[in-house]
């Protein structure tokens, strides 16, 4: 991420003497909201505005969903890449592993969101089946090899959560909201003293 800085005597704009301009410019993910989130925070503020409250639960929701798509999906394809060595990233057959695995492969990306009618029943199983898969050592094990895939900072945070973020009740707090991946677009402006 990149930061420029315009000092009132520099600046063509008419800022007071001590006052800057900060311009953060970056890639997606590199960390510009958190910044604004934290301020906001620093403030005594809500980390975003409380319209978007719901649309940050889902965005949390479907992360989760998805990447443990993902890391039950390379999990099997490690293991054929290399049976001897990533012996230990395939999942166990157990009646349960299985049925957690099918909780969350079932579910597809146009089935699950905010607009979609969701049952408390399925979304409590499917917090259940995250949190269970989560613990599992041979997801893990393909956890600890994700650079090779995939890179979501403070996943393994969101996950701990996983019971309490697919509850039927929740709304995401400040906390999660700042720990999670919600992209923007466009410019935001925001003072800061
Ligand atoms: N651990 C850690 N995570 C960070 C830090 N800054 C940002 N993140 C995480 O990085 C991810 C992306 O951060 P954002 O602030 O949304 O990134 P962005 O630059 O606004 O991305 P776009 O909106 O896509 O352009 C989020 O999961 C943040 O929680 C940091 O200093 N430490
Ligand atoms: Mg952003």
């Amino acid at each position: 991420m990149g930061c420029c800085v315009s000092s009132a005597s520099k600046t063509e704009k008419k800022l007071k003497e001590g006052e800057y301009e900060l311009l953060l410019l970056g890639i997606s993910g590199s960390g510009k909201s958190t910044i604004f989130k934290t301020l906001r925070q620093i403030e005594g503020e809500e980390v975003i505005d409380p319209r978007m409250v719901v649309q940050a639960t889902w965005v949390i929701r479907k992360a989760l969903l998805e990447f443990m798509t993902r890391l039950i999906i390379k999990s099997q394809s490690l293991y054929e890449q290399d049976k001897e060595k990533n012996a230990n990233c395939l999942l166990d057959t157990t009646t349960e592993t299985n049925a957690h695995r099918q909780c969350v492969m079932n579910i597809s990306e146009s089935s699950f969101g905010e607009n979609v009618e969701q049952s408390e029943e399925d979304l409590t199983a499917l917090g259940n089946a995250l949190a269970y898969l989560w613990k599992l050592s041979s997801i893990q094990e393909t956890f600890a090899k994700r650079v090779q895939f995939e890179n979501e900072p403070n996943i393994e945070y969101l996950f701990e959560r996983a019971t309490d973020i697919m509850h039927p009740k929740y709304f995401a707090i400040n906390e999660d909201i700042l720990k999670s991946r919600i992209r923007t677009t466009g410019t935001k402006k925001k003072k800061a003293v």
